[in-house]
């Protein structure tokens, strides 16, 4: 049975030599009132991230994998009603209502502070509060923020040391009076004088996931899984950066940043967004086939991009994340040899499978489950139940710098300039494989409403096609409306703004099979927009914007026809006809607030199903 670690188990912490008092005042009145049994301020240094390890593994929550296979690596199970984000408990507490948006869950602050009140008296007992200062993005970079979580989870104290930078230099850097972001987070789950832990505490029942965005602070209950609980990612550098860049003027987006190299050694970056389950990580470690030699991705960033104008006038980027938290399911050496070798070692592993030799299998990393692998319900695999080996949505946790792809200027505190923004969907018809957008507005007007398609039943109708704009649905802290406001106002004030393209890799013929062969050979289409921006390469105008013409694009090395280029250039008119119809859907949700200009390039796009076959047709047919 585990004890809770004592104070005299603890390392010894530094928190004497704090001098933040408002920092240390918010500690001692949260500690007042979740009555943890100690509170223990974390350095971020290697041992004391094994310090914690070897805690979860003693408590049973970890399981230490064969450090042959996995040299520092762990795999845990949750709670089989802790296994993702939990969108229907998460509120953005406004003061206005109207400032949340029709997209989210709104609740009044006052009220729900008296709630969250409630619940967080006396949650921590029986458990030990640590506080985790953090820096998203570069320590001492003018493009990073910092936050400090108070949790009663060790499981969130290692995971914030690889996703962020972590620790008693954030302390430093914050002095005497630095700005952070309060971020509250309990499991929901105190423990009673000798009762024993669960392996996985958290509250089955009662969770939320709380922002307050003018007062910047985040509280979350309840839940110890992902975005949940590691309350730098989502909730910090999306919902609340979001609604930071809104005042300030700048972007905090849910994008991936890679680099482009030409075989002549120029590079050129850009940031891409796409809905889950698009291969967001494939895109950002990208190989690019072997007959196009000389170009190289390097990545910056898989899933968050904080940009600002530079004084130059361009856009820079960081990646405000120290790691990776990647969906393992799919993950292979096919589809992204890069990330398999980031989470070769020093990895977390989130509801995977583990194997009878102690390493990690889930489904899609080889053609069959290993025998006697264990699922994330810690049962042996039974392969006639139907059951999957590892949950859907079953994570890594691996250091950014271990990526053989990792950009050199990724953690260069200025950023990286970009060049391009890429949106992509899951579209198996009507949005062909690349075009680019007239000019800022209208890809504003194309990012607010892609969409994709479902591939899980569990998030509606199959098939059906989900709008989620600029791929922030779940993860906008204010307004939808007026994000793309803020968009649209952004871009008027570039002199020369990164051109805006969308892809989709996902179209397939009439008998369900993908038409494009993906993965490193979207290295093609990259190439195409790299050599747009570069004012290289050619294009025609069409309906939606300018696509390349089977001569525009790459092909050396891979069998594609001009037949098969014609199948996923084509612009339909009648579904584009419909297309252009279900974006009212999305608009008469936000109508009062709607940018003006959307109405006027709906109008633009939706005249021009009335000019010749010719121009619909043009790029797929043209020579
Ligand atoms: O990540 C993907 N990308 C981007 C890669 C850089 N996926 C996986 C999506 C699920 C997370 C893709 N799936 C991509 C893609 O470009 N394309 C497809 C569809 C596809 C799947 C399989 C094949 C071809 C296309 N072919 C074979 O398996 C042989
Ligand atoms: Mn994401």
């Amino acid at each position: 049975m585990f004890k809770n670690i004592t104070s005299k188990e603890l390392p010894k912490d530094y928190s004497a030599s704090v001098r933040h008092e408002k920092l240390m005042a918010w500690v001692q009145k949260m500690a007042a009132h979740c009555q943890p049994d100690n509170i223990y301020w974390c350095d971020g240094s290697e041992e004391e991230y094994q310090f914690f390890c070897n805690v979860l593994v003693e408590k049973g929550t970890f399981i230490r994998l064969n450090p042959e296979k996995r040299p520092n690596s762990y795999a845990c199970f949750s709670d089989p009603s802790d296994v993702a984000r939990v969108e229907d408990r998460t509120f953005i507490c406004s003061r206005l209502r109207d400032d949340a948006g029709p997209t989210n869950n709104w609740m009044d602050p006052r009220e729900m502070k008296s709630l969250l009140n409630k619940l967080f008296e006396g949650c921590m007992r029986g458990r030990n509060m640590y506080v985790i200062p953090f820096c998203m993005g570069p320590l001492g970079s003018p493009l990073s923020h910092i936050g400090v979580e108070v949790t009663d989870s060790e499981y969130v104290v290692v995971n914030m040391k690889i996703m962020t930078r972590m620790g008693k230099a954030v302390i430093d850097q914050l002095g005497a009076d630095g700005e952070f972001v309060e971020c509250l987070h309990s499991v929901g789950a105190p423990l009673a004088l000798g009762q024993t832990d669960s392996k996985w505490p958290c509250n089955p029942e009662v969770k939320y996931i709380v922002h307050f965005p003018e007062e910047r602070s985040i509280v979350s209950y309840g839940s110890g899984y992902g975005g949940n609980a590691l309350l730098g990612k989502k909730c910090f550098a999306l919902r609340i950066a979001s609604s930071m860049a809104l005042e300030e003027d700048w972007l905090a987006e849910h994008m991936l940043i890679l680099g482009v190299e030409s075989p002549q050694g120029e590079k050129t970056y850009v940031a891409a967004a796409f809905p889950s389950a698009c291969g967001k990580t494939n895109f950002a470690m990208l190989i690019p086939p072997k007959a196009m030699e000389g170009w190289k991705v390097t990545t910056v960033g898989d899933d968050i991009a904080w940009i600002k104008p530079g004084p130059d006038g361009k856009l820079y980027a960081i990646n405000p994340e120290a790691g990776y938290f990647g969906v393992a399911p799919g993950t292979n050496y096919k589809s992204n040899p890069n990330a398999m070798e980031t989470i070769s070692r020093n990895t977390i592993f989130t509801n995977v499978g583990v194997t009878p030799d102690g390493d990690v299998w889930w489904e899609g990393m080889t053609e069959e489950a290993p025998a006697g692998v264990i699922n994330w319900q810690g049962q042996v695999h039974d392969p006639a139940s139907g059951k999957p080996v590892a949950h859907p949505n079953a994570r890594f946790t691996a250091p950014a710098s271990q990526c053989p792809s990792i950009d050199p200027e990724w953690e260069n505190p200025a950023g990286v300039p970009i060049s391009a923004f890429i949106f992509g969907g899951r579209r198996s018809t009507t949005v062909p494989l690349v075009y680019q957008s007239f000019n800022w507005s209208f890809g504003v007007y194309m990012a607010a409403t892609m969409g994709s398609e479902m591939t899980a039943a569990a998030f509606g109708e199959l098939g059906k096609v989900r709008r989620d704009p600029f791929a922030m649905l779940p993860f906008l802290g204010y307004h939808m409306a007026e994000y793309f406001n803020h968009w649209l106002n952004f871009g008027r004030n570039l002199p020369n703004a990164p051109r805006i393209f969308g892809v989709n890799w996902f179209r397939k013929d009439e008998n369900g099979n993908f038409l494009w062969p993906g993965f490193g050979e979207n290295m093609r289409v990259l190439k195409w927009i790299v050599d747009r921006v570069r004012g290289r390469a050619a294009a025609v105008e069409c309906p939606i914007g300018w696509m390349p013409r089977y001569r525009d694009m790459e092909w050396v090395g891979l069998d594609f026809s001009r037949e098969d280029f014609k199948s996923i250039m084509t612009i339909d008119r009648e579904a584009w006809k419909k297309e252009l119809l279900a974006h009212e859907e999305l608009f008469s949700r936000m109508y009062d607030k709607l940018p003006k200009e959307f109405f006027f390039m709906r109008e633009l796009l939706l005249s021009s199903l009335w000019r010749s076959p010719e121009y619909w047709g043009l790029a797929a047919e043209r020579e």
